[in-house]
């Protein structure tokens, strides 16, 4: 048996951190990598395990106490075969913390694919963002180990007890981006965490779970796609007054017959007229999925948030069935019935604000689909025809594409020919 001392590792730039939890007492028998104090920053909680197997003979810390690199927390009597880990950091000499990277580090070559066919193994670690890394669950010896790599731990899935991240889960993450089986994304530099209490009162709500889908695909959309909106004004004064005459017969039916229901209307025979709008990216992205049928999807404001239901086949529906449709779908959106399928499908999407105000904005496309339509309000604008002013409706319009699958020409050609169908109520209707 041999006795051994273990001490604090290298805790990068934390100094006198406080310890929370001694989980060992002398006696105790552990194992290699098990816990025996744990430690808190402002930022992290952080677990020191033992980097041998062996026997607690003696603690030197308390909780409550404090602690910086290479300080004594204990003296083991060490298992003869217990192997010397890379948790096993040196006492003499505690290694100097790695400074922040602002560049993703070079791939260890051993990694490197001979294969130059293989982009993938181009990937380069991401920088690392401190934040996340700080956050994360690890030991200082994985810390350490992780910052020798260039590793972002705040990427890495541990599979450690309660997510805790493991020096295997490190070298698995490597693997993984270095064979390209993991994305490490576009690496991003996070943004600052604040401790907004220290400036005043804060409430902390929970997200709702639609909101933690939503945000994420809106995230990745966003980043994913180049967006081009592309903005224009339809006038919209005869179809009002057709949707005024219709009204009425739409409730007898009871039906609520909005504008809404001749823009899903006008953009199913603006996806006929240009197809590209109604397609996907294959997914290596050599090629267009054009779809043969048009689900048109609508964003719906939710107590629980934004979701996107859809009407199925809405190039063989009627006006009045489309409303009819929208409100069903309207109504199950905001009450959370809308089940998963309702949901999916969609060729294309309306975001109509047209109901609460405003005039044009930039709608994030719904991925996969390329394009999406924003509605504003409409608005009586005087218009100059031939010799005069007159008083027409409105109506602005924010076409944002994927700027990968449709050129701005096209884009304009688009919201052209849906100012014009929104124009001509008889042709929108097909009367
Ligand atoms: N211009 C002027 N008035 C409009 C209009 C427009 N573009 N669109 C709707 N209106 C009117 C309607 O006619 C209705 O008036 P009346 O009651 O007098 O007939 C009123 O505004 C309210 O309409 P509504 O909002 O109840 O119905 P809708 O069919 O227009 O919209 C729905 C349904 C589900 C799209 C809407 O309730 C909604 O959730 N909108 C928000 C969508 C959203 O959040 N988009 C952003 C997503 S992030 O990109």
């Amino acid at each position: 048996m041999a006795r051994r001392e273990i001490r604090v590792p290298d805790l990068g730039d934390f100094k006198n951190v406080e310890i929370v939890e001694v989980v060992v007492k002398p006696g105790d028998q552990v194992r290699a990598e098990q816990t025996l104090i744990t430690l808190e920053t402002d930022k992290a909680a952080m677990e020191v395990p033992s980097p041998v197997a062996g026997k607690v003979i003696e603690l030197k810390v308390a909780q409550g106490g404090r602690v910086s690199t290479g300080d004594l927390i204990a003296f083991l009597e060490a298992d003869e075969a217990a192997a010397v880990t890379a948790a096993d950091v040196p006492a003499e000499k505690p290694a100097a913390p790695a400074p922040a990277r602002t560049e993703a580090p070079a791939a260890p070559p051993a990694r490197r694919s001979p294969e130059p066919s293989r982009p993938a193994a181009a990937q380069a670690l991401p920088p690392i963002d401190e934040s996340t890394f700080s956050r994360a669950h690890a030991s200082p010896s994985v810390r350490k180990f992780a910052r020798e790599l260039g590793v972002d731990l705040g990427r890495v899935r541990g599979s450690g007890q309660k997510g805790r991240v493991l020096l295997d889960d490190v070298k698995q993450f490597v693997k993984s981006v270095m064979s390209g089986t993991v994305s490490t994304g576009s690496a991003l530099p996070g943004v600052p965490v604040v401790d907004f209490a220290k400036f005043g009162p804060v409430e902390i709500t929970p997200l709702s779970r639609v909101r933690k889908i939503s945000g994420p695909r809106l995230q990745a959309a966003w980043l994913n796609i180049p967006h081009v909106t592309q903005q224009d004004e339809a006038d919209i004064t005869a179809l009002d007054e057709r949707r005024k005459a219709l009204k009425d017969k739409a409730a007898a039916e009871g039906v609520k017959l909005t504008p809404l229901a001749f823009f899903v209307r006008a953009a199913v025979l603006a996806l006929r007229e240009f197809p590209d709008f109604n397609s996907s990216l294959s997914e290596d992205g050599t090629g267009l999925v054009r779809k043969k049928y048009w689900h048109i999807g609508f964003a719906a404001d939710t107590p629980q948030g934004l979701v996107v239901p859809v009407i199925r086949d809405a190039d063989q529906k009627d006006l009045f069935t489309i409303a009819r449709e929208l409100g069903v779908q309207s109504e199950k959106a905001r009450s959370g019935k809308l089940t998963a399928t309702e949901m999916q499908g969609g060729t294309f999407t309306i975001s109509s604000l047209g109901g609460i105000g405003g005039t044009y904005f930039s709608p994030i496309v719904n991925a996969p689909e390329v394009a999406i339509l924003g509605v504003g309000r409409a608005s009586i604008k005087p218009v100059w025809a031939k010799d005069k002013f007159v008083p027409r409706l409105l109506l602005p319009l924010s076409l944002a594409y994927d700027h990968r699958v449709i050129d701005g020409a096209t884009g304009a050609r688009f919201t052209t020919f849906l100012v014009g169908l929104l124009g001509d109520v008889d042709r929108l209707l097909g009367d």
